[in-house]
């Protein structure tokens, strides 16, 4: 029985080593691989069941034609042949009339490698097409804040945390995101380390962890900075660290932590007096306290001076210059490959470009020229992007030509004109690094694709070849992708053979070294001229922010069995996760005469979901948990993504989900 080592491909930090084990062609079960220190011989729930994935019956087999109206789901098989030819001929069309602007390339990260990913977004950059400025819906208010902070550069090793002495997950739900993480700082809590999660929920990472601190969405920042006023008054701060490694602490100890003391703290946060001391305190006592930084730190609109506060705090301490200590938002910056060589083979240095997040506004306002053809892949935009309503009536328009591909029909394949067949990564070649440890490594095939299905890499080279393109990306196979992205390479990938990676050895460029800072002053910037020149606040800070009307915040966290909407083909986890819900406090619930299991509708000035309330004291009083992103059912919306504007966070234009305000009444 044939093992063969590839890697797990899904939006995750933790880029498992998975053996996949193929009987006849048919793979039979997915393993972790034991032989990746990360990994340690275990996937997740969910990919436990990625062979339920790769043959779930609701997969496309064939390319489809729309015979209904847009968003209606109608549909009639057509060939791969045909599709191709009605498609190049199309865009042949559509650039000789208008140009390539009127073009949009929409492809995003999920569960796909480098190349699978890259080599999509390269086709349309060779074209001239306008641009995607992909990410917003996730990471970049997160990047850019910590870029601000830190520069370009991951963080620290999550596989250091053996050797710190103090563990905070602050905005992240490991148990959810980062199981791997999880499994490490269970073995520094044998030693008896202590794990401190900060979220507005109870999450499962926060029931199980030493403490968990409630803090209300958003005030991550003025508990940060209670905590640094309290290591300032107490003689805390490391300064020899401070006066070699940062820059503009001063500013900060003389402007903004004075209006900081813990009795403002607390009543910002939610937390008492006592708690905020007693973070304090024990960070202040730690030597290598590790702090892992979610991105649920910036889902708002100022989400990004929210999370460049806390990100400053190991510099107060020094802690940034221990193994084991310091922060881990990321660590893809570190990962110095040639991208350019398949995301930018050829074409224009600048075109025309569109946030990820604003694609219905794009869709609907564009002008010279307006969009005409859209080509989607590995997105679902329908359901996880926000203002949902409006990207539904952009994906609408009866004069866009649409193609979508993805392995199955998801909301947004609805509205296409022609839907492809995506093969999963289980079933193409590519090359991964990781987003949330120092691991890259190469994954073969385990099967060939699934009946008519096929793989982007597949699709892009065909596409290219057929639009005429002869950049030599578009003919290469995977091993010469690979050694192309390590042609260009800088930093400590430029010292790795990619023949070494070919046979899928995991290989990790981690150092011990502390962290090191590659913003413009070569520190950690307190103060930030880069954010100063741009008129944005070049200090941590905490602002309230305006409340909306209606008397509920959303928060949003990711489902616990699905990743985003990737997993809703597998009617297994679609289960194990349960019916799409919202959650409420029982004081809440109380207040409004709602009980348990009924269903609800969350509503404001921009729409109504239904979802089925649960209710439970995990939440605190004063908001809404609506966990995930679920697809339609029963032709209702589900996503609270309805409810959301597509406004942008302070730094990175990034989304807003929650700056959200609404009320939920029985339904
Ligand atoms: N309210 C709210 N909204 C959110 C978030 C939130 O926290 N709250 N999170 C945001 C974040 S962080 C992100 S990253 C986005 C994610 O949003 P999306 O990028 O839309 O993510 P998914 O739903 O995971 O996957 C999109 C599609 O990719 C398809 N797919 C899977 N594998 C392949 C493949 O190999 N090839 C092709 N062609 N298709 C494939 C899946 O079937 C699925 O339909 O959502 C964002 N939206
Ligand atoms: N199972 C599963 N795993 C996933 C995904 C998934 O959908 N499902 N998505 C993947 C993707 S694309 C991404 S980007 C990552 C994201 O993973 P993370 O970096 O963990 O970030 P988020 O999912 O945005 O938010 C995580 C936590 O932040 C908390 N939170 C929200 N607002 C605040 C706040 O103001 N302050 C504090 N302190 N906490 C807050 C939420 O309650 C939640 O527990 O996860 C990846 N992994
Ligand atoms: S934990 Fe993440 S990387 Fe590992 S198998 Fe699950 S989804 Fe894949
Ligand atoms: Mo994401």
């Amino acid at each position: 029985m044939p093992t063969i080592r590839t890697v797990c491909a899904h939006d995750c930090p933790d880029m498992c080593s998975l053996l996949a084990h193929v009987e006849d062609g048919r793979l039979t079960r997915i393993q972790g691989d034991p032989d990746q220190p990360f990994t340690a011989g275990f996937a997740c729930g969910k990919v436990n069941r990625d062979t339920d994935l790769l043959y779930s019956p609701e997969r496309l087999a064939t390319p489809l034609r729309r015979t209904g109206p847009k968003g209606s789901g109608q549909f009639r098989p057509m060939d791969w042949d045909t599709a191709l030819d009605e498609i190049t001929a199309r865009w042949k069309a559509i650039i000789a009339a208008d140009g390539p602007l009127a073009i949009l390339g929409y492809a995003y990260s999920a569960h796909q490698g480098l190349m699978n990913r890259g080599l999509t977004n390269g086709l349309f950059h060779a074209l001239g097409t306008t641009r995607l400025l992909a990410g917003t819906v996730c990471d970049s208010c997160a990047e850019a804040a910590w870029d601000a902070t830190l520069g370009p550069i991951g963080g620290a090793d999550p596989e250091s945390v053996t050797e710190s002495d103090l563990i905070i997950a602050w905005g992240s739900d490991l148990h959810a995101t980062n199981v791997h993480l999880w499994t490490k700082i269970e073995q520094a809590r044998r030693h008896g380390v202590k794990l401190i999660v900060i979220d507005p929920r109870r999450t499962r990472a926060a029931a199980a962890a030493d403490w968990h601190l409630p803090v209300r969405i958003g005030t991550d920042s003025a508990l940060a900075l209670g905590v640094m006023h309290i290591l300032v008054r107490d003689g805390l701060a490391d300064r020899a660290w401070l006066a070699e490694h940062a820059v503009g602490f001063d500013r900060v100890e003389q402007d903004v932590l004075p209006r900081f003391p813990p009795a403002r703290v607390a009543s910002i946060t939610g937390l008492t007096e006592a708690d905020v001391e007693r973070l304090a305190a024990l960070y202040g006592a730690a030597r290598t306290p590790f702090i892992r930084i979610g991105f649920g730190l910036s889902r708002f609109a100022h989400g990004g001076v929210n999370l460049r506060t806390v990100a400053l705090l190991p510099g107060v301490t020094g802690a940034y210059g221990r193994y084991g200590g310091g922060a881990l938002l990321a660590t893809a910056a570190s990962f110095e490959l040639d991208y350019n060589a398949v995301r930018k083979p050829s074409g224009p240095e600048a075109t025309r470009t569109v946030n990820h997040l604003k694609l219905g506004e794009a869709l609907l306002t564009l002008a010279d020229p307006p969009l005409r053809a859209l080509f989607i892949a590995a997105n679902n935009p329908a359901v996880t992007n926000p203002d949902t309503a409006k990207t539904r009536a952009g994906l609408a328009r009866e004069d866009l030509f649409t193609v979508v591909h993805d392995p199955f029909l998801s909301a947004t394949a609805r509205y296409a004109d022609i839907v492809l067949p995506a093969a999963t990564y289980l079933e193409t070649d590519d090359f991964y690094r990781s987003y949330g440890t120092y691991y890259m490594q190469y994954g073969r095939r385990a099967v060939e694709p699934q009946a008519d299905a096929w793989s982007n890499l597949r699709l892009t080279q065909e596409l290219a070849a057929r639009m005429g393109l002869a950049d030599p990306v578009f003919r290469m196979s995977p091993p010469e992708i690979l050694a192309a992205l390590f042609r260009g390479a800088s930093g400590a990938a430029a010292a790795v053979d990619p023949a070494r990676l070919l046979d899928g050895t995991p290989v990790s460029i981690a150092t011990h070294a502390g962290q090191r800072f590659l913003t413009p002053s070569g520190k950690l910037e307190f103060w930030s001229q880069t954010l100063a020149d741009q008129g944005l606040p070049a200090l941590p800070d905490w602002q309230p922010e305006p409340q909306a009307r209606g008397a509920l915040r959303l928060l949003t966290a990711p489902g616990y069995f699905q990743a985003h909407t990737a997993f809703s083909g597998v009617a297994w986890l679609r289960g194990r996760e349960g019916p799409p819900c919202a959650v409420l406090h029982p004081h809440d619930a109380a207040a409004r005469g709602l009980r348990d299991g009924q269903m609800v509708r969350l509503a404001n000035d921009r729409g109504t979901v239904a979802l089925r309330l649960r209710v439970l004291d995990e939440v605190q009083p004063g908001m809404v948990l609506v966990p995930g992103q679920r697809p339609d059912e029963a032709g209702d919306a589900r996503t609270a993504n309805m409810l959301c504007a597509d406004s942008y966070t302070d730094l990175g234009a990034g989304a807003t989900y929650q700056s959200t305000w609404l009320d939920v009444t029985a339904a």
